[in-house]
């Protein structure tokens, strides 16, 4: 028979594919759309077998920020990360192998899954159980190890089944009788809260969770990945009154966000001795951490707070809006807001944080994404920079890892030029943040992604000194010895890090600057740019009630 009519049978019995091919495949069967990476032996191939394919492969210029590209992808799209790495060949087990380490059991501790294919014909049933194991029950991060020799061995393409690609996670709702003792413990609440977490971000409940705080007009807090879940400027949003919110709360219902530190694990003096937690979680193992909760709902979050309205559908409620509680919070709220726009409105010079962010948060498009990282940058931006839309924030969150912000905003480019090309990615990053992924500048050049990149620039970690300053202390010893160990070099231009690479950089030090720099980049959707903006080196926080977020100065 000859090789055109083998063809057109659609036999396959002669035809090869290599182990790269059907990781390839199979990761494309399981709807896989983007990869990140750095290439290298032995995975090269595995990437210009997914290129082949049409999955997107986005090279960057170091693993970690790879991995925080490929992480903000999960949440931005709903299908978490799930990371491939090559080892080495499985004959040199235990010799001594070009980079051989025990990576599966590495990553065990830190991924949900975490498996070696023992043949090539096991990789695609394999990868399928990593993406399903990614995104089923809490999501999280997967490793699958693909030894060196597996790239390029041959095998028959008959061999290899592929398993179709999984189901979308099942919904979960929480039983009925403690979704009736929620609302009956929600009624009864003489200073209600509700604080919206990241969870209700990840399940999409925007529009239940919004629902809930209309109907109910009920106050409402959002945690950094919360914001925009619930717009920041609903007339229902505490956030400028968080201590006071969290302080006197009676009833505190929890919707995908964790009694961890970010939220003071639950505990006085920032919450009530006896306040009643009402947890709404994905995950049953955090029902229950620090706090022990009046009622814990598990379920998908989006299905549970619609199990909720019905509630209150059956038995309209409302919580009484000229109640004690709204007002003592709005006057809260009105006293902050006024000592924030005091100090944005400081004319002084160089400038300080909340003018800054004053000027910043004048210029956004309402529908942008917003990144950002550092300490003070992050926090004090955060209470600025105002968020419209869910899952439009990405920050260090929980762990406060400085180095995410340029892969997030790598991420949130790429996904935007796939499925919304009007929108704007905003990278707010403290100098020293920056500093940790900054050759990342290179991979946003290379794909031209029309980022913009603000490096709030204070000369160092929290706060740094001014460029006399630091020529004087050097007069004093050897600069290990006498620097202080959070400054960095003063004045640095990080501006021209972008220009290297054929992007805009602005070196601004005014508001008129600053301002004129925002709309000339805003304007330029044809190229990214990095505005470096000198601020006060010793600018700090305004003073607070109650430190809250300060562990990321830690
Ligand atoms: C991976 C990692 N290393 C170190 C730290 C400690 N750390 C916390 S914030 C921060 C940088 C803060 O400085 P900057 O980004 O300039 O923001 P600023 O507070 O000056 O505005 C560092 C190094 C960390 N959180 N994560
Ligand atoms: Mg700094």
């Amino acid at each position: 028979m000859s090789d055109s009519s083998l063809a057109e049978r659609g036999d396959r019995s002669e035809e090869q594919v290599s182990g790269a091919e059907v990781v390839a495949q199979a990761l494309k069967t399981q709807g896989v759309e983007y990869m990140f990476g750095i290439v290298g032996i032995p995975v090269t191939e595995i990437a210009v077998a997914a290129q082949g394919l049409g999955i997107r492969y986005i090279g960057m210029r170091n693993e970690q920020a790879a991995c925080y590209a490929a992480s903000a992808i999960g949440y931005l799209t709903g299908r978490p990360l799930l990371v491939i790495g090559g080892s080495s060949e499985r004959s040199q087990e235990t010799m001594g192998a070009f980079q051989e380490f025990p990576q599966v059991e590495a990553c065990r501790l830190y991924s949900k899954f975490s498996a070696r294919p023992s043949s090539i014909e096991a990789i695609p049933s394999l990868i399928e159980k990593a993406v399903r194991s990614s995104i089923y029950g809490c999501p999280g991060a997967c490793y699958v190890d693909i030894p060196a020799d597996f790239v390029n061995l041959q095998v028959n393409a008959n061999s290899i089944k592929y398993v179709e690609c999984c189901m979308p996670p099942p919904v979960s709702m929480a039983e009925t009788s403690a979704v009736c003792m929620a609302a009956s413990v929600l009624r009864n609440a003489k200073q209600p809260l509700l604080i919206i977490g990241k969870g209700a971000a990840y399940a999409h409940a925007e529009e239940s969770i919004g629902k809930l705080v209309e109907q109910c007009k009920l106050p409402f807090l959002p945690t950094p990945m919360g914001k925009g879940v619930v717009p920041d400027n609903h007339p229902n949003c505490v956030s400028a009154a968080r201590s006071r919110a969290l302080q006197f709360a009676d009833v505190i219902v929890l919707f995908g966000a964790r009694l961890n530190w970010i939220l003071h694990f639950g505990l006085p003096p920032r919450y009530q001795p006896d306040v009643k937690f009402i947890q709404v979680d994905i995950r049953a193992e955090e029902l229950g951490n620090n706090v022990r909760p009046a009622v814990a709902l598990l379920g998908d979050i989006n299905a549970v707070t619609k199990q909720l309205l019905e509630q209150f559908d059956k038995t309209p409620w409302q919580y009484p809006p000229e109640s004690t509680w709204w007002k003592t919070l709005r006057e809260k709220m009105k006293s902050n807001e006024a000592a924030s726009k005091e100090l944005a409105s400081k004319i002084s010079l160089p400038m300080n944080y909340y003018t800054v962010f004053y000027h910043i948060q004048e210029r956004l498009p309402r529908d942008c994404v917003v990144v950002s990282e550092g300490a003070n940058t992050m926090d004090i931006g955060r209470t600025v920079l105002q968020n419209y839309l869910p899952r439009h924030r990405l920050d260090a969150g929980t762990f406060g890892t400085m180095g995410v912000g340029l892969g997030f905003a790598i991420a949130a480019a790429i996904v935007a030029k796939d499925r919304n090309p009007e929108q704007r990615v905003i990278c707010v990053e403290g100098d020293s943040a920056f500093g940790f992924s900054g050759m990342e500048v290179e991979t946003i050049c290379r794909y031209n992604l029309p980022i913009i990149l603000l490096v709030v620039n204070n000369n160092g970690i929290y706060q740094g000194v001014d460029a006399g300053t630091w020529k004087e202390m050097l007069n004093f010893g050897e600069t290990a010895t006498v620097a202080p160990p959070l400054s960095l070099l003063p004045n640095s231009h990080y501006e021209q890090v972008m220009t290297a690479f054929g992007g805009k950089g602005y070196f601004v030090q005014t508001p008129e600057e600053l301002q004129k720099s925002l709309r000339q980049s805003l304007a330029d959707t044809t190229q990214p740019s990095l505005i470096n903006i000198m601020i006060e080196p010793q600018a700090t926080r305004k003073a607070q009630d109650f430190h809250w977020l300060t562990r990321s100065n830690i």
